[in-house]
């Protein structure tokens, strides 16, 4: 596969319609993933001094910092030092900045977003560490963007596995189907996120999906598929970054400014 020939198959369209996600593996080569990894080293480095410098709050008990547009979420373990989430991390390094204009992410999106022209949504470093990367509970993406944004249909995910993926590291899940019933009702009475989480009684647990993946592979999925994962309980490593577009000529989520990918 190259240039053109990274745009949506048939089975892949249909897929998409039909389950709301689909995979392509190892799309990055071992020596490209490498250089991520040693970005996302840089990345975590230099979120860890936003942290220090950042202005901290909580949520139903679990720690953030916001520095500039970057938030940082910590690991839920009272006290733990480790990053959880860094969103947006773009713009921490020039590796991820260029990775934003690769053919292999922005021409399938160019299909699955449904305009020539994309430009970033939002982007999330997520970092899953050995023993102690929490779990993510069942919720959709489109909640979140829901008071942000009016074209909550085209605003697909792609995942790119920094590291290999299975059901004891905590990879990624979704369920099969469910971005069919756009936004679903989310819980209530379970603190301030709680009705950003889907209501259990809208998931078809039957239906889930465990996408265990090698480092390199590439997972889409759309913002209204209902996913999450649990915790890492390894010894391994699960980092994992989430790359969301747009139709172009829209501000970034976080940067309140647009940025365009792939222009020539
Ligand atoms: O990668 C995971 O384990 C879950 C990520 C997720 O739910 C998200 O980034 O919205």
């Amino acid at each position: 596969m190259s240039g053109s020939s990274w745009r949506l198959t048939e089975s892949e369209q249909r897929a998409w319609r039909e389950d709301g996600f689909f995979a392509r593996m190892r799309v990055f080569s071992d020596a490209e993933i490498e250089t991520l990894r040693a970005a996302a080293d840089r990345v975590r480095d230099a979120a860890l001094r936003l942290v220090e410098d950042g202005e901290p709050y909580a949520v139903d008990g679990n720690r953030y910092v916001d520095a500039g547009p970057v938030t940082v979420q910590l690991e839920h373990r009272p006290g733990s030092p480790s990053l959880r989430v860094v969103e947006p991390f773009h713009p921490l390094d020039s590796n991820f900045d260029r990775l934003i204009d690769d053919p292999r992410l922005v021409e399938p999106m160019r299909d699955l977003v449904g305009s020539e022209r994309v430009a970033l949504w939002t982007d999330k470093l997520n970092f899953k560490p050995p023993f102690e990367g929490s779990g993510f509970q069942w919720h959709q993406d489109s909640p979140y963007w829901a008071h942000a944004c009016r074209h909550l249909d085209q605003l697909p995910n792609v995942m790119l596995a920094l590291d290999d993926a299975d059901t004891t590291n905590g990879c990624f899940r979704v369920v099969r189907g469910s971005h069919r019933h756009g936004l679903l009702p989310g819980r209530q009475g379970e603190g301030v996120l709680g009705p950003l989480f889907t209501d259990p009684r809208h998931i078809d647990l039957e239906a889930q999906f465990a996408a265990a993946m090698p480092a390199g592979s590439l997972f889409f999925f759309s913002p209204h598929t209902v996913h999450g994962s649990e915790p890492n309980r390894s010894d391994r490593r699960r980092r994992a970054l989430v790359i969301t577009y747009q139709p172009a000529g829209h501000d970034h989520f976080k940067l309140a400014a647009p940025r365009e990918a792939g222009a020539a």
